[in-house]
């Protein structure tokens, strides 16, 4: 479906997945699709979808394969012609969601994992919550999307081992995204 390069960003929630996502779009011109992102667009349409979708996401579960997988071939599909590549932000959360899109979408070039401890993540996100708005920034979600990281992230790492650039992300975002930059021009030559 596509022959441009496509990274995974990944990590757990709060990680800096979509602080990081942003400087890359700035310096490399990629295309940044956030799954957390299409789908929080297709709840605001306000479809039947779209509240299926938010009843899952309030309650920290991941939504079916199907669902996000579609929404990511219809903005890659839309964005291909005019893109120098793909930041796939927040995708693959589970190793069925990896094979299917490797399957039916494209090769992935490589993955970015962003280690950051549990504690960190639920202070960034608690914060986040005091302004975002977010329905999923809440003491109660922000556990049970811990839980669920923790259900899939093993599989997912050893899936992807010989493809893994491992970034600790408990640092400034400017720090982190040194290692980010080194990662992209080695990979992405
Ligand atoms: P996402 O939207 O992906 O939510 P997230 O994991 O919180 O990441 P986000 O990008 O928003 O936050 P970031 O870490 O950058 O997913 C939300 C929900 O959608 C999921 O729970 C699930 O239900 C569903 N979903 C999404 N993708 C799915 C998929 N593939 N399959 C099934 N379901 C899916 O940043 C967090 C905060 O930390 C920010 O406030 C930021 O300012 C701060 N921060 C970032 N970097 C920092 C740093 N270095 N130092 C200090 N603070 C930092």
């Amino acid at each position: 479906m596509t022959d441009k390069p496509v990274i995974f960003v990944i990590g757990g929630p709060g990680c800096g997945k979509g602080t990081q996502c942003e400087k890359i779009v700035s310096k490399y011109g990629f295309t940044h699709l956030s799954t957390g992102d299409l789908l929080r667009d297709e709840v605001k349409s306000g479809s039947e979808r779209g509240k299926r979708l938010n009843a899952i996401m309030e309650s920290g579960q991941l939504v079916p394969l199907e669902e996000v997988l579609g929404l990511l071939k219809d903005a890659i599909k839309k964005n291909d012609s005019n893109s120098k590549g793909f930041l796939i932000d927040g995708y693959p959360r589970e190793v069925d969601q990896a094979i299917k899109f490797e399957e039916q979408v494209s090769k992935c070039t490589f993955v970015i994992y962003f280690d950051v401890s549990d504690s960190v993540m639920v202070q960034r996100l608690l914060k986040r919550g005091e302004t975002s708005g977010r329905i999923d920034d809440n003491e109660e979600t922000i556990k049970k999307r811990l839980a669920t990281f923790h259900q899939h992230s093993d599989p997912i790492l050893s899936h992807y081992k010989d493809k893994l650039v491992k970034i600790s992300g408990e640092r400034l975002p400017e720090e982190i995204f040194l290692d980010v930059c080194k990662a992209i021009e080695d990979k992405c030559k």
